[in-house]
């Protein structure tokens, strides 16, 4: 932050020059006030008149020095970095041009994202560009920043075998650093977003409440791919991979609360879910605003979480249930740090005991899990999945007890990083 530091010191130093004018304030404020004479306790006709003169000159300097005391906007930034790049199609949406010698993705939105810079609570600074006819975009007067630079395009790729239209959504993606060089200049190639079925929604903050109630947790699933997907035998889980923090080496996660839908893995037919359908999973599947007012209602889930080692009431809506009978507490998600791992269900094993040795983990394999996403309402989090799972976090910025949840900016869209996929939406929208 050197450069941030220097940028204000080299400006016009406002903080001083406003103790100048206070400090000339107060001695004007001194001169004004009854004058007497200490000996007699009275005005004399001549103090008067000098009085007179002096409060008038003396009104002129406080009339100059409070108009100087507002301050000027600052002119100098914290940075002036200019940063461009050439977008690149590499999937056949955009033929290639034979004077550039290569398929620019024109004319398309592209957004930049600051990672330091606020707009409003949970709301990073951006700036929407569009590209050129060769693919290019081009911004100045940046400030020091990390920045996510991604477009989001849904578009009909190709024709499949059957003839009938693949929709993919593609993006463009680039985390951009910039702290050393006035000027970038890059290529980035777009890349397909792999349609699947992925964990679309999380509302895990709570509802607006004094009550400390956070009850009406949900998970939403959707099926981004264009086959019809089956939920048997998948596990949704909690993951708390903090006790075992070498994400990059590890080749499982390690999660803690552990639910699992019916049926079979891998082979299960019962319980399909088709092209464009949500899945929704409440942690319990009633009208919460029983309780408190600003609470969801839940009712019309058709799957909660349910733990039968807790005693906890079983409503009408199927069972996603826990597995591990030591584990005697409901599926609740963190309000304001978690993650959420889905996997096939083939592979589990059971992993290491917490500190206090209350708490057993379990391994999920990665080669088993489905999507992953992290959330944090802090960017410099505990990062709890590899980049090979979820390279960012969703909810930056996101309050506990706000009544907001986490989705994804568009249904599916998922290029594993959950900064770019997900965005904080004020109301949540469970099941659609
Ligand atoms: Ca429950
Ligand atoms: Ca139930
Ligand atoms: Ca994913
Ligand atoms: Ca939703």
């Amino acid at each position: 932050m050197s450069e941030r530091k220097s940028a204000i010191c080299h400006s016009e130093s406002p903080i001083n020059r406003g103790e100048e004018s206070l400090n000339s304030i107060f001695t004007i404020k001194r001169f004004l006030a009854p004058h007497r004479n200490d000996n007699v306790g009275y005005f004399t006709f001549r103090h008067y008149e000098e009085n007179k003169m002096n409060k008038v000159l003396y009104l002129i300097m406080l009339c100059f020095i409070i108009s100087s005391c507002v301050h000027d906007i600052p002119t100098e930034k914290d940075g002036s970095f200019i940063y461009s790049a050439v977008i690149i199609d590499t999937l056949g949406i955009f033929p290639v041009d034979a004077s550039l010698g290569y398929a620019p993705f024109k004319n398309r939105s592209v957004t930049i994202e600051s990672n330091s810079y606020f707009e409003s609570m949970g709301n990073s600074k951006k700036y929407y560009l569009v590209t050129d006819n060769s693919g290019r975009i081009t911004i100045d007067n940046l400030a020091y920043s990390g920045y996510l630079l991604y477009s989001e395009f849904v578009d009909t790729l190709k024709a499949d075998s059957t003839g009938a239209p693949d929709t993919v959504n593609v993006g463009a993606l680039k985390a951009v650093e910039l702290t050393k060089n006035i000027s970038t200049n890059d290529t980035i190639y777009t890349s397909t977003v792999l349609p699947n079925l992925v964990v679309n929604e999380i509302y895990y903050a709570g509802p607006i409440n004094k009550a400390f109630y956070f009850f009406d947790q949900f998970v939403e699933l959707y099926n981004a791919s264009n086959e019809t997907k089956y939920l048997d035998g998948l596990i949704v889980a909690r993951a708390r991979q903090s006790l075992n923090p070498d994400l990059e080496t590890n080749d499982f996660v390690q999660v803690l609360n552990t639910n699992q839908f019916p049926g079979t893995p891998l082979t299960g037919r019962e319980y399909p879910v088709e092209p464009g359908e949500f899945v929704l999973i409440a942690g319990d599947a009633l009208d919460h605003s029983q309780y408190i007012e600003t609470a969801l209602d839940l009712s019309h889930a058709g799957w909660e979480f349910y733990n039968p080692y807790c005693g906890e009431e079983d409503n009408p809506a199927n069972n996603v249930t826990n597995i591990i009978e030591s584990r005697t507490i409901d599926f609740m998600l963190n309000l304001v740090e978690n993650a959420i791992v889905l996997a096939d269900g083939s592979e589990w094993e059971y992993g290491e005991f917490s500190e206090s040795g209350y708490t057993q983990f379990i391994h999920i394999p990665i080669n088993t899990v489905i999507d992953a996403v992290d959330y944090s309402c802090n960017s410099e989090g505990t990062k709890e999945f590899t980049r090979r799972l979820d390279a960012g976090y969703a909810g930056v910025g996101l309050s506990k007890y706000s009544g907001k949840s986490v989705e994804r900016r568009i249904p599916g869209f998922d290029t594993n990083n959950s900064r770019v996929d997900f965005i904080n939406l004020d109301v949540p929208t469970p099941g659609y």
